[in-house]
């Protein structure tokens, strides 16, 4: 079949059984994941029209109050995967603590909720009203206890126990890419079709690149050894390829998606201010990373792979240098110099 007209399921279904000992319960718990992404596309594109007919905070046509979209993406999400039954415990940037679930086939033989999904279900969301892209990250882990509901401890896994992780950015057109281990794979959402069609297989990222993303507002507030890092990529030098190019959208999936396809450097470091930076572990910089990885790429909290941190808290931050390999050892260099 022409790999042109494959569609998520597909290729997830494909990838899966190339495992023998695979379930299938992944495939359907990606799957989830799938519709939950195609639903909230759908109601991003609607958010500038719900301004226009005045329904923003007040209430839609079937009488419902509208929620805010980051509230709507986390319900979505959360139901999604309650009615699907492959998880033990939901932890969402959106939540104080983690939702544990029990097995809802407790009857049969086997264990079905093997599972734990972390997800920052709108990320950027700020930027929703500008038209700015933003996406939903998941990140997936299998338990370490046996049965029953899910414990705290089977949510504070390492990164690199991870066993898939993808992003969903809603921009000019809605595109979803995913890792289960074995490479990087971009779907475009057809509308028409409602299916999301792979556009790009094993995605990998240039290994170096010409271009920094960062919020370079926060200049005053980095220490020495970072400025420096910063300042390095703006001189005039061709055997290096400097000047590098600055692009910071604001928006993490949009500013790593570009990253991933084009080659870059994106960072949130530590300052004066956020001792660890902005994004969080285990919904932002954790997944990003697997996929970065999964692309030859690497990431790193300026000392230290990202994948190799061990969690102390769900909604833990971390600093975050990530994309082409030579970019982020670069910056290491200058972090540890
Ligand atoms: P959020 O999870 O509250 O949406 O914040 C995360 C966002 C990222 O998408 C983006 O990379 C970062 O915040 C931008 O932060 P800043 O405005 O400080 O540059
Ligand atoms: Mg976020």
């Amino acid at each position: 079949m022409d790999s042109k007209f494959k569609t998520l399921y597909r290729h997830i279904i494909e990838e899966e059984r190339k495992i023998p000992s695979a379930s299938g319960q992944l495939s359907d718990l990606l799957a989830d994941i799938a519709l939950a992404c195609k639903l909230i596309s759908l109601e991003v594109n609607r958010a500038g029209l719900a301004d226009i007919l005045g329904l923003a905070g007040k209430e839609n046509v079937q009488g419902e109050e509208v929620k805010k979209l980051d509230v709507y993406a986390n319900d979505l999400l959360t139901n999604t995967m309650k009615v699907g039954g492959h998880i033990c415990a939901i932890c969402s940037e959106e939540e104080e603590t983690f939702i544990p679930l029990d097995d809802k086939f407790k009857d049969s033989e086997t264990i079905s909720n093997k599972y734990i999904v972390h997800f920052d279900p709108l990320d950027g969301s700020s930027n929703i009203d500008a038209n700015i892209s933003i996406g939903t990250i998941f990140s997936i882990y299998k338990r370490i206890s046996k049965t029953g509901v899910g414990t705290l401890e089977d949510c504070l896994q390492k990164g690199s126990e991870q066993i898939a992780a993808g992003y969903c950015i809603y921009g000019s057109s809605t595109i979803l890419v995913y890792t289960a281990g074995n490479g990087v794979h971009g779907f475009t959402l057809d509308p028409t079709a409602g299916e999301f069609i792979l556009f790009h297989e094993n995605i990998k990222i240039p290994k170096k690149s010409k271009t920094y993303s960062v919020n370079e507002g926060n200049y005053c507030k980095w220490s020495g050894k970072m400025k420096k890092y910063i300042d390095s990529l703006k001189v005039d030098d061709k055997s290096t390829g400097k000047p590098y190019s600055s692009r910071y959208v604001g928006s993490l999936v949009a500013d790593f998606h570009r990253n991933l396809l084009y080659g870059g450097i994106f960072m949130y470091p530590s300052d004066n201010k956020n001792l660890n930076g902005k994004l969080r572990l285990m919904y932002e910089a954790n997944p990003l990373s697997f996929i970065v990885e999964q692309a030859g790429g690497r990431s790193s909290d300026g000392n230290s792979r990202i994948l190799d941190i061990k969690p102390e808290s769900l909604h833990q931050r971390v600093p975050l240098f990530i994309g082409s390999e030579k970019d982020v050892e670069e910056a290491e260099k200058f972090l540890n110099s």
